[in-house]
């Protein structure tokens, strides 16, 4: 009997975890792991197929968009959208959310926020991007879903997830029962289980945050970045500092490795840059179920109050210890800076 366990195997092993789940759940994560694995091919072959460049138009960021995250975009739509699970979605690329109102999603129970492709700048570098997704049950009662069903504090996901395109291509998702890696074996086009109940260290010795910033941090930050770099080897430090400018692939590694990610209010970015419901509350219960923290500075990320789809945020994620290191540091200085 082959050691391999496909993602298939494991959302029905699991499926029993879930006495009442009549398969929409597992059928909704299967139809995120077939769009992922479309997306793949074309990140892959970005080079030559010419698909790469600028699509000439710009998202709701006002940011250039390339032809893969239309692509990506269209594919997570699709197939969201076909599967009969999702009532609604909100993407990074659509300003407004996509109502999903055909005959197999009239009972739809779900919805789900989405980032494509996350940190797409990088790609013609070849640089690692990922897809970011978060599902919700619906709170509206019937019918297209609302703008009320993604006003949902982060607490209430169901389960959460990320892609990561790099050297390997990796599925890692939480259902509020741990968190498990799922690594694309090409030569069967099989997402496989190959990081069981991934636990991240309440330590590490890694820092990730654009020092670029550094004359716009705050107090709080500047300081914490400074004890980052003090001579102490009892707590590993001085940590390594390592910015991919990819979310997905400086968390991804802090998650397996320990260390701490930081992206907190700058000039050009005054509440932060990284986007609450697609981004920060899916990376959050990640890591918290890995036993990590994510934290806005001093408010745990999935407690923050979702008033607006695209709503940002200031973000403290990995490794415990680190996080509530940079906490202190956030209250200690804001305190101060408040004084005046
Ligand atoms: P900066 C990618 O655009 C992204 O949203 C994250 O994935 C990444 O961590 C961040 O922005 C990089 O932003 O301002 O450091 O280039």
């Amino acid at each position: 009997m082959s050691k391999v366990k496909t993602l298939g195997q494991f959302i029905i092993e699991k499926q029993s975890d879930f006495p009442y789940a009549k398969g929409e759940f597992s059928r909704l994560l299967r139809d995120i792991g077939i769009a992922a694995k479309i997306v793949n091919r074309e990140v892959n072959k970005a080079g030559l197929a010419d698909i790469l460049g600028e699509a000439g138009e710009t998202n709701v960021q006002g940011e250039q968009v390339k032809k893969l995250d239309i692509f990506a975009n269209e594919q997570f739509i699709a197939a969201l959208t076909v599967g009969g699970e999702v009532c609604a979605i909100v993407s990074e690329e659509n300003e407004e959310i996509i109502t999903v109102d055909n005959p197999q999603s009239k009972n739809a129970k779900y919805v789900v926020a989405i980032d494509p492709l996350d940190g797409s700048s990088n790609i013609d570098a070849n640089v690692s991007v990922g897809t970011i997704f978060s599902v919700y049950r619906r709170t509206s009662l019937s019918g297209p879903g609302t703008i009320e069903d993604f006003m949902q504090r982060g607490t209430e996901q169901v389960a959460a997830g990320y892609v990561i395109y790099g050297s390997s291509t990796m599925l890692v998702y939480t259902t509020g029962r741990g968190v498990n890696g799922f690594t694309l074996d090409p030569s069967i086009g099989e997402f496989c289980l190959s990081h069981p109940n991934i636990k991240m260290t309440r330590s590490g010795k890694t820092y990730s945050i654009n020092e670029g910033y550094y004359v716009h941090f705050q107090d709080g930050v500047k300081k914490f970045i400074k004890w980052c770099q003090e001579e102490d080897k009892a707590t590993n430090r001085p940590y390594s500092s390592r910015y991919i400018g990819s979310a997905v692939a400086d968390i991804h590694r802090n998650l397996l490795y320990g260390g701490i990610f930081i992206y907190p209010t700058t000039a050009q970015a005054p509440k932060g840059k990284l986007r609450l419901l697609y981004e920060c509350n899916p990376l959050a219960f990640i890591v918290e179920q890995a036993g990590g923290k994510a934290s806005d500075g001093t408010k745990r990320i999935m407690e923050i109050d979702t008033k607006a789809l695209h709503q940002r945020t200031p973000i403290f994620i990995g490794s415990a210890d680190i996080v509530e290191m940079a906490e202190d540091y956030m209250r200690k200085y804001a305190a101060v800076e408040v004084k005046g």
